[in-house]
């Protein structure tokens, strides 16, 4: 029996035909490349942002249907599937406060499991674009927006859990062989954790994944008695992305369930 039509693939077989066929092939990658630029262009991808543009998929699934960030988003966004592992150490949660929202990446998986999301952004324009991505996850009525300093905002806050992703200083955080917590911004960790301690123990923090593991383990040490602390590297396709550290109820041998 002869193969369909479509399945036959003219192999070239002459010099000249193999020629053709290279220059087919160079012709349609430039085309390829062109068309890549192009979207590149009209998304607003800078320099800093086309490492982080190329994984745009790992940090939204649907980016392809409007999502949108700002520079500062494309380098600081939790990549979809590490928010979603940490959203589950919360599932069936009363209230989460997110209290460096972002663009919305752990916003958007916290609002998938729990009932309520605290959302706060110091940036207005973050917030916006975390209310935009949240809609289109179709999530965005389980979501308070907050424009506003968290650290401003803590004493009035109240939740069952709070998520700490604050900014590490940028893409050269990495310059650095060991993250130590006074780094972060706009406070040191300690300071933060303080803070978000007076609302819940059960803290979520997302840092940099050359943290210095002792420092931030010791965190636990400034409740008395200590608390339950976990820590968990985080990947993404084999790449080593941050360390995530459960404190309280989040983390997994954590006593009571939230
Ligand atoms: P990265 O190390 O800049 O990217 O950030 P990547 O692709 O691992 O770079 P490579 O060159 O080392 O391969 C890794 C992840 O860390 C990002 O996807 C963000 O989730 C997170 N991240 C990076 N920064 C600079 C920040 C930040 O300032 N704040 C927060 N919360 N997360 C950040
Ligand atoms: N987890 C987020 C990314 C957070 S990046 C996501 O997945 O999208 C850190 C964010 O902290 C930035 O958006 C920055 O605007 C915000 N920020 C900085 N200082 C702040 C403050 N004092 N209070 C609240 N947000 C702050």
């Amino acid at each position: 029996m002869s193969p369909a039509k479509d399945s036959v693939v003219a192999l070239p077989r002459t010099r000249k035909q193999r020629k053709r066929f290279k220059r087919k092939v160079k012709i349609k990658a430039k085309r390829r490349a062109q068309k890549l630029e192009k979207l590149k262009e009209r998304e607003n991808v800078t320099p800093l942002v086309k490492k982080y543009w190329l994984q745009r998929y790992d940090l939204f699934s649907m980016y392809d249907v409007g999502v949108k960030l700002d520079e500062e988003g494309w380098f600081s966004v939790t990549p979809e599937e590490i928010a979603a592992r940490q959203a589950e150490r919360c599932a069936g949660a009363g209230v989460v406060i997110d209290a460096f929202a972002g663009v919305g990446g752990n916003a958007i998986q916290f609002a998938k499991v729990c009932h309520r999301v605290v959302a706060v952004d110091v940036d207005p324009n973050k917030v916006q674009l975390a209310f935009h991505n949240a809609k289109i996850y179709g999530v965005e009525d389980c979501i308070d927006f907050i424009v506003g300093d968290f650290f401003q905002l803590a004493p009035f806050l109240k939740g069952d859990v709070v998520f700490l992703s604050p900014p590490w200083g940028g893409p050269s955080y990495k310059a650095k062989e060991n993250f130590t917590l006074d780094l972060l911004k706009p406070k040191d960790g300690h300071s933060l954790f303080q803070v978000a301690q007076a609302i819940t123990p059960n803290i979520i923090m997302y840092l940099p994944r050359n943290l210095d593991m002792l420092q931030a383990s010791e965190l636990s040490w400034l409740s008395s008695p200590p608390l339950d602390v976990e820590i968990e590297e985080n990947f993404v396709r084999g790449n080593s992305k941050g360390i995530t550290l459960y404190f309280g109820d989040t983390a997994l041998h954590g006593s009571d369930a939230l």
